[in-house]
């Protein structure tokens, strides 16, 4: 990786709103050049399934179209029985890691959930468990009255490998407050994330964008990612999701462009230089912008998903997952490098 920090000039939040000032064509060139000089023309993904074992959620973020709520009147919890059916099939298709995240359901306690992740790793020695988002482990922590520190260290001993980027939302409180009130704060969030980091593990980090909130908003969101991962190091990845507006109820007036959208991606990019890789989740984006995406800035388009139920719920095309040759097709198509990689972005195999 470059020993170059292309950030120093743009710590200040005025000098960083800046970037947005720039013509598309000059961002995407000065990320594209990042991306290039980290990873040439490589871009990732890996073979996974997303479990999302309930929707009965305790909070009711204006977001999601997910949870159960009036607008999705259709509440379900997986028995373990199901969830071990589920993972069976899962890594007979070929899947390598179980992205296991869902809602903040009062009936599943801890408990519920290390034994989950002891007996998935008992039969299945060999999958990478990705489970529970920084506001799922804040809410196991309230359930249990247990410590961060404790539910973190137990779901290392019963098998988690390592932790996804969900609930970070926007970290500004203001818009935090009016679009998931009740949901682990800021402070909190990147608290969890670095305490899983002081262990020694690794995880991801989101932003949802493209709803209420400003690019101001988007760059103070990126430069407390920026600052936490100078102090533990230990973020994988960058993943900007885009809002998926059906079946919730945040109402929004104007959605961002596929512009707006790649700009955001590229300043991701050259404001994250201490966070390897950049995701373009095809899930939020759609396919074709996802490999857009890849030449600004992004080097990565998550995996082939199977089944996919948050963002999904909320108009995404993703509930059924994406063929690994259709990925690698598309990502061949654009010029690039397909490379399967596992959840820590060892490489598998280049296609
Ligand atoms: O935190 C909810 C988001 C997230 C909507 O770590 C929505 O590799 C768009 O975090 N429109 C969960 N997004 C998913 C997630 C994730 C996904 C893929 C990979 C990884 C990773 C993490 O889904 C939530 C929330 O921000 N979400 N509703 C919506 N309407």
């Amino acid at each position: 990786m470059s020993e170059q920090n292309p950030l120093k000039q743009f710590l200040e939040p005025k000098e960083a709103l800046k970037l947005y000032d720039l013509d598309i064509f000059t961002l995407g060139k000065m990320a594209d050049s990042i991306r290039k000089d980290y990873f040439g023309k490589k871009v990732f993904f890996n073979s996974n399934r997303h479990i999302n074992p309930t929707n009965d959620c305790a909070d009711v973020c204006k977001f999601c179209g997910f949870s159960a709520h009036r607008k999705n009147p259709n509440v379900y919890t997986m028995d373990k029985e199901k969830i071990l059916r589920v993972a069976k099939d899962s890594i007979e298709a070929g899947a390598l890691e179980l992205h296991i995240v869902g809602a903040h359901n009062p009936k599943l306690n801890l408990e519920w959930y290390l034994e989950l992740f002891r007996t998935l790793k008992a039969e299945f020695p060999n999958i990478h468990l990705k489970a529970l988002t920084a506001a799922e482990v804040n809410f196991l922590s309230q359930l249990s009255g247990k410590s961060y520190h404790e539910v973190l260290s137990l779901m290392a001993e019963n098998g988690v490998d390592s932790m996804p980027g969900g609930g970070a939302e926007i970290f500004d409180e203001k818009v935090r407050s009016f679009i998931c009130k009740g949901k682990v704060d800021s402070t909190d969030w990147l608290k969890i994330h670095k305490i899983w980091h002081s262990l020694g593990k690794k995880s991801n980090a989101t932003m949802l964008f493209g709803h209420i909130e400003s690019r101001e908003h988007r760059i103070d969101h990126l430069l407390r990612l920026y600052q936490t991962q100078e102090e533990s190091g230990g973020f994988n990845a960058f993943i900007p999701l885009v809002y998926q507006k059906e079946n919730n109820f945040l109402s929004v007036k104007e959605f961002p462009s596929g512009q707006e959208i790649l700009k955001t991606i590229a300043i991701a990019r050259i404001l994250l230089p201490n966070i390897p890789h950049i995701k373009a989740y095809w899930a939020t984006l759609g396919l074709n912008l996802a490999i857009l995406a890849q030449e600004f800035g992004a080097d990565d388009i998550d995996g082939t998903i199977q089944r996919e139920a948050i963002q999904s719920a909320s108009g995404s095309k993703s509930a059924n997952g994406i063929a690994k040759e259709e990925l690698i097709a598309q990502i061949k198509n654009a010029g690039f490098l397909p490379v399967e990689r596992d959840s820590l972005y060892n490489e598998i195999h280049a296609y």
